[in-house]
């Protein structure tokens, strides 16, 4: 019998029908009714004319790592390092500089406007006073003050869509979500991904559906590849959003080469290339015909990286609006 993909030739077939029964396969997205009528709002609210002042422009940031369950029933998963803290950053800088951000992030990662509180901020942060209310400690006053100015400007004026994902299946769904639903913003659209994605899994059909029992004996496992969703985002999904992901490297005379690959293969505008051990210093902007340095401020104590970065994709993105002819 015919599918109707039996048009489709070579890798392409491939590739389509990998991403087709991926997505056949996951397990339904839970809150997915809820998920698609925020974007909807969030969309609308920003991708219409509003006054004289334009469409706003939107990036999706994706932040933190993917999560690959290893039973259905799920007692164990492979993880990986990221923190989440690049995807925070890049997202008050994104607010800044004036975009509408989707936060799509891994669940318990760092989040935007808190970086700079301590990690069990709620017990650091407050004491009980003699009449046992609650107060912010005068050692953290200033840090709390900041973090909840900054948070709520950004959410009264509506900028901030957080949606928290944990497994590739759901990380790659909501992807799939935000991606159809941006699409009508055309090239106001920036993708910046920079969330750890799980490049192996089990697939749905596969896995156990209980607790794997350690009696009996040494695990084999099988782990399928999962397919690169990038060049369906860039092809399908969002043709004219612009594109930005990250390719990082633990090896430094690879990173470079891997990056470009990136580019090519996956038609992105921009690959940016960092080291494990030296993300938190600088990146490397690779587009088709340069690559930048950025480098963290060090002559300032809590200066980023993301702020160099965060200037020179929103100038990318502005030339680039400009050339797809859709500037107002
Ligand atoms: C990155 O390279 C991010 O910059 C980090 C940020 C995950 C290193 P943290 O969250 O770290 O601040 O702790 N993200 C993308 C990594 C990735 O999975 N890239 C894929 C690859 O390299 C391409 S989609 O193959």
């Amino acid at each position: 019998m015919m599918d109707s993909r039996d048009g489709l030739q070579g890798p392409h077939r491939t590739l389509d029908t990998d991403i087709e029964s991926f997505f056949n396969s996951a397990p339904p997205l839970k809150d997915s009714l809820d998920i698609g009528r925020k974007l909807k709002e969030f969309i609308d609210r920003h991708s219409f004319s509003s006054g004289n002042k334009g469409p706003s422009r939107i990036v999706c940031v994706s932040s933190g790592g993917t999560t690959v369950p290893l039973e259905q029933r799920c007692v164990r998963y492979i993880d990986n390092f990221s923190s989440g803290h690049r995807g925070a950053a890049s997202t008050e800088y994104f607010v800044k500089a004036g975009y509408a951000v989707v936060f799509l992030h891994r669940r318990g990662t760092c989040q935007p406007y808190c970086r700079s509180l301590p990690e069990n901020s709620l017990l650091e942060c407050f004491e009980l006073t003699e009449e046992s209310s609650v107060q912010v400690r005068q050692s953290h006053s200033e840090a709390v003050k900041r973090a909840i100015r900054h948070h709520h400007t950004a959410t009264e004026k509506g900028l901030l869509l957080k949606l928290p994902f944990t497994s590739i299946f759901e990380y790659l769904q909501i992807l799939r979500m935000v991606a159809i639903s941006v699409k009508n913003v055309g090239s106001y659209c920036m993708f910046y991904l920079a969330a750890a994605v799980s490049d192996f899994y089990v697939p749905w059909e596969s896995m156990a559906e209980h607790k794997i029992q350690s009696a009996s004996g040494p695990l084999d496992m099988r782990l399928a590849q999962v397919p690169k969703m990038l060049s369906v985002l860039r092809k399908e999904w969002a043709p004219m959003a612009y594109c930005i992901s990250f390719k990082l490297e633990t090896d430094p005379k690879i990173l470079l080469e891997k990056a470009d690959m990136a580019l090519r293969k996956y038609k992105m505008h921009v690959v940016i290339a960092n080291e494990l051990l030296t993300r938190k210093e600088e990146v490397v902007v690779v587009t088709s015909n340069e690559r930048i340095t950025v480098h963290r401020d060090s002559n300032e104590a809590d200066a980023d990286v993301e702020s160099p970065l965060i200037k020179l994709l929103v100038e990318k993105h502005s030339a680039y609006i400009k050339e797809t002819g859709t500037s107002n």
